[in-house]
This record gives C-alpha cells, structure tokens and sequence, in this order.
C-alpha cells in the first residue's frame, strides 16, 4: 500500500513537472510565434503598402532623338510617365522651360543613355512642361498634363 502510494504520488509529480515544463517550453515558443507572427503582420503591411503605392497607371513617352513621343501626354492623377530613351544619344528630361531658374524643381531624370528609362509619378493635377537639357533648342515644351 505505502509503496504503491509513493510510486502514484512520485508519477504525478512527474506528471504535474511535466506539465509545468509543457507550459513554459509552450510560452515561451508562443512567445517567438508571437513576434514571429506580428513580423509576419509588418511583411504583409508592407506588401499592402507595395501595392498600394505603385498606384495608377504608368504612361510611356519615347525619347527619340531631338523629340519627345508623344510631345504632349494626359494622365490621371497618381499616374505615372515613364521615358524611355530609344534614341542612339544622350537626352534628358526635367520640368520647366530652358533657363528656368527653378527647371528640374518637381522632375529630373539626369542623363537618360540610350536604352535607358526614368519614371515619375504625377500625385498633383497641373500642366507641367519639360524639356531635354542636352537639346534646349530642339526639345522643349512638352507637357505632361495631368487631371
Ligand atoms: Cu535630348
């Protein structure tokens, strides 16, 4: 009897350990789920932001040599322009009108080489001007109107 009542009081204390072990070793990897979930959380925020921030759709305009295709674009609000040089030189293009002290203050795409694209997008309704630094003279006045 006594030793049958030992062996049954030392099992549920094994048990009971056991248990106690279960519940911290289950925390604590609740714990590591938690924060693994909540950086699950922040990876599917981010992928909304992704797609909510390519908004709109993107336009193309073609930078042949000595022109804008097409010179003038309308798009909507939150749209955006790509230019895509397809030319065999360098061009470029930057808001405003040669000698405007405040050109390229909205929009620069630097050097565009051959091949090469840059795209902005548009979040403010206006017309906008642009024209290629390389070739003032010749590439000037296009417009991206947005509405
Ligand atoms: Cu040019």
């Amino acid at each position: 009897m006594k030793k049958k009542s030992l062996i049954l009081w030392l099992v549920s204390g094994l048990a009971t350990l056991t248990a106690i072990l279960l519940a911290a070793f289950s925390c604590g990897s609740s714990t590591s789920n938690g924060s693994s979930g909540g950086s699950g959380d922040d990876a599917a925020d981010d992928d909304d932001n992704d797609d909510a921030s390519p908004t709109g759709t993107v336009h193309d305009v073609t930078v042949v040599d000595y022109a804008f295709e097409p010179m003038t674009i309308t798009i909507a609000v939150g749209d955006s322009v790509r230019w895509t040089n397809t030319s065999t030189m360098q061009h470029h293009a930057e808001n405003g009108n040669p000698g405007d002290p405040n050109a390229g203050d909205l929009f620069d795409s630097h050097t565009l080489n051959p091949g090469a694209s840059y795209t902005f997008q548009f979040t403010t309704a206006g017309d906008y001007v642009y024209f290629c630094a390389f070739h003032p003279t010749l590439m000037f006045g296009a417009h991206v109107i947005v509405q």
